[in-house]
């Protein structure tokens, strides 16, 4: 009997403790480092939680579900402040000796964590001017004992550097996503409003926990019936629920709405009729939702209706929006991804339509550009827009989603792919003009501000599909709060609260994570090619897809491999692209001699034979960088087989699955390039890599028929 006992207890506790994701960076498991966990335990004997509003109740919630795990302990609330509590208040300590914190520089986010010194002893006071300010800082206290911290002597003010840290969220409103690969759209149109799933509530509080303040519910592909009455009711659900954590809603407007659901015959944004429908959707829209954030809007790209429909600009497009939704304090953030097929190179298109417009847009109006001018390809230079456009707010478009990037199966840490852009200098107003200082508004004076991340988000038991993509979700969280922070920094916070903190096991999942995107880069698409996948799921390599009538949807348009070489000639002789950079900018991507190797194919068709930087010609540079790309992964699945005994079963399984697929399709990527660039350049793959087991014949007739997210 008591055996059988013992068996159902450590089945029970086994089940218990199936480690399937759901929880996130949010898991507050008992520390298991005993001195840090006695540390804690002798600091915090109480919390003090003054206010009673919604996300007060939040916060305090928070700090004590998470303190009682963390320490596995119950920390009591008191009504007073004694030794060792942890003081939560919205306004200056008052009758407590409090530091000297500069409220003013706290802004309407920002929060303060102080030790306070005096009478008491071991006070901690976690502070700021709004109750959101005060859920970012108890959630930043916590974090700090998720991941080990000394909390004894603490003087802690962080304060965002961008105002808008939003999701954009690619979702139909049948559920799928469009380049989703975790699953169906975790919002249940149809049994929204009345049925809350809970997971809009951890959704929610995980976005609060790093600092994420708004969320484009839609895809941008529109569909305008998310504007109608009865839609509108079920976003407004979503709105209630997320406003306690400082979470707007956006939505995504499809720009023929007034003819599709408004049934006028025009949308034309400078017809007044039109200007009308649209002010007064704003206004119903603001009686349901008064803290709406605003709209996001693709327009004459890929098929979606805009102004040119009408020969008008971008700007009376997004002028009409502006607005319409300005009386209620909304936003309108207009994407600059836009190409068309007759553009001689998509690269310049986005500069070519919007640079012309600068300082036509309304003050409400940004203008959401992607990080690079193509796609979201595993590496592009930053987009020239960034720097060119002093007189528009900026705002980053970041992909989580890993759509270029292996999907939901490889093993693919952005936050490096992420920093090399935000780091780049546009030497827009000299050196030291970075991406970051565009964005956050430094350079050129800017109110507004933001970065989005396109959503890897689905209602998958762990969210991303993959356990790793959740570290891609919680980077736009902090980078948004703090570009400076580094992928290093990130990675670690986000390993200690989502696995352990055992040092071994951080430093090797850290080195894998840092390494990841470099990897991925090296077997799809080294020094500079790019967009070379399938057409249409855009899952593995088809660097001979020719066959759509759009040109620059074909890869050969992006290669342009041939006898004498390879890559796209950008510079002054080719089609000048380089020119929309500044001069400095300029100068080095247009000299082949001074571009750097990583971005070489991107700007210049080089002969077979050139030398590279490291002494090898360029095809045997290809062949190296393929060769390590899959060297790489094979290395990966080295370290994580090491940590079989540190991380849990579930996990553990997970990874190592996904990581045998990653090796699979890096060797598809690898062979199926090299064999094909092959036939141009006519060279061997040097006889001491493993040569591949497969012809290119094979390769090409590979079909992915039913590919998610498509
Ligand atoms: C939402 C790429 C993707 C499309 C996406 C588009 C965009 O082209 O493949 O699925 O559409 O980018 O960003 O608008």
């Amino acid at each position: 009997m008591k055996a059988l006992l013992l068996i159902t207890s450590i089945l029970f506790t086994s089940l218990l403790k199936a480690e399937d994701g759901y929880r996130l960076w949010l898991r507050y498991d008992k520390i298991k480092n005993p001195v840090m966990l006695a540390q804690y335990r002798n600091l915090i004997n109480s919390i003090v939680v003054t206010g009673t509003s919604q996300t007060i109740n939040i916060a305090r919630q928070e700090l004590l579900n998470g303190l009682k795990g963390l320490l596995n302990k119950k920390i009591p609330e008191a009504n007073a402040v004694k030794n060792n509590s942890i003081f939560v208040n919205k306004k200056p300590a008052g009758q407590y000796e409090s530091p000297a914190i500069n409220y003013e520089q706290l802004g309407n986010e920002g929060f303060a964590i102080s030790s306070m010194k005096g009478r008491l002893k071991d006070v901690i006071f976690i502070t700021a001017n709004t109750d959101i300010g005060v859920l970012y800082g108890v959630f930043y206290f916590l974090r700090l004992i998720q991941t080990q911290q000394p909390i004894n002597n603490l003087n802690i003010v962080s304060v965002p550097k961008l105002k808008l840290r939003l999701l954009n969220h690619w979702d139909n409103l049948n559920r799928t996503v469009e380049r989703g690969y975790a699953g169906f759209s975790i919002w249940n149109w149809h049994t929204l409003p009345d049925y809350i799933d809970q997971r809009y509530i951890d959704y929610a509080r995980t976005n609060a926990s790093t600092g994420i303040n708004g969320t484009v519910l839609t895809n941008v592909n529109a569909n305008a019936t998310i504007l109608t009455k009865p839609y509108l009711e079920k976003v407004k659900a979503l709105a209630d629920l997320f406003r306690p954590y400082g979470i707007k809603v956006y939505l995504t407007a499809r720009f023929s709405a007034p003819i599709e659901i408004g049934k006028l015959r025009s949308a034309d944004p400078l017809n007044d009729t039109v200007q009308q429908w649209w002010k007064e959707k704003a206004k119903e829209i603001y009686s349901i939702i008064p803290d709406f954030g605003g709209f996001l809007v693709k327009a004459n790209s890929e098929g979606q209706p805009g102004p040119q429909d009408y020969k008008r600009t971008h700007a009376d497009g997004a002028n009409m929006l502006a607005d319409a939704v300005a009386p209620f304090n909304g936003i309108i953030m207009w994407r600059a991804f836009v190409y068309n097929p007759e553009s001689m190179d998509r690269f310049k298109q986005a500069y070519e339509e919007f640079h012309p417009l600068d300082g036509m847009f309304r003050k409400n109006v940004l203008v959401q550009a992607k990080n690079g001018p193509i796609d979201f390809q595993p590496r592009e230079p930053f987009s020239p827009l960034f720097g060119a456009m002093p007189q528009t707010p900026l705002m980053m478009e970041f992909q989580l989603t890993q759509e270029y990037l292996g999907q939901g199966t490889h093993l693919v840490y952005e936050a490096t792919l992420f920093k090399e852009v935000l780091n780049a200098d546009t030497y827009a107003k000299g050196k030291g003009s970075t991406v970051t200082k565009v964005i956050d508004g430094n350079l050129d004076n800017h109110e507004l501000s933001g970065m989005a991340g396109v959503s890897n988000i689905g209602n998958d038991i762990n969210w991303c599909g993959h356990p790793f993509a959740q570290a891609n979700w919680y980077t736009l969280g902090r980078l948004s709060w703090d570009p400076g922070l580094s992928s290093e920094q990130i990675a670690d916070e986000w390993i200690k609260q989502t696995f352990t903190n055992d040092k071994k096991t951080v430093a090797v999942i850290k080195n894998m994570m840092l390494n990841s995107r470099e990897a991925l880069v090296n077997y799809m698409t080294p020094i500079g090619l790019t967009h070379i996948m399938y057409n249409g799921h855009h899952y593995g390599p088809m660097p001979w897809g020719n066959t759509l009538n759009r040109p620059d949807w074909n890869p050969v348009y992006y290669h342009k491999a041939d006898s004498a070489g390879i890559g796209f000639d950008r510079t002054q002789k080719g089609t000048n692209a380089v020119a929309q950079y500044a001069a400095e900018v300029q100068n080095q991507f247009n000299d082949i001699n001074k571009c750097p190797d990583k971005y070489l194919l991107w700007f210049h068709h080089v002969s077979w034979e050139h030398k590279m930087q490291s002494g090898r010609t360029l095809w045997n540079e290809l062949c190296y960088k393929y060769y390590t790309g899959v060297d790489s992964v094979r290395s990966f699945i080295k370290q994580w087989n090491s940590l079989e005994k540190n991380i849990d079963e579930d996990r553990f399984k997970q990874v190592k699955q996904l990581l045998t697929i990653q090796l699979k399709d890096a060797i598809w990527w690898r062979n199926a390039c090299l064999l094909y660039f092959q036939t141009f350049s006519k060279m061997p793959i040097p006889p001491d890599y493993e040569q591949p087991d497969k012809t290119l014949e094979y390769y090409k007739n590979i079909k992915i028929l039913f590919a998610p997210g498509n």
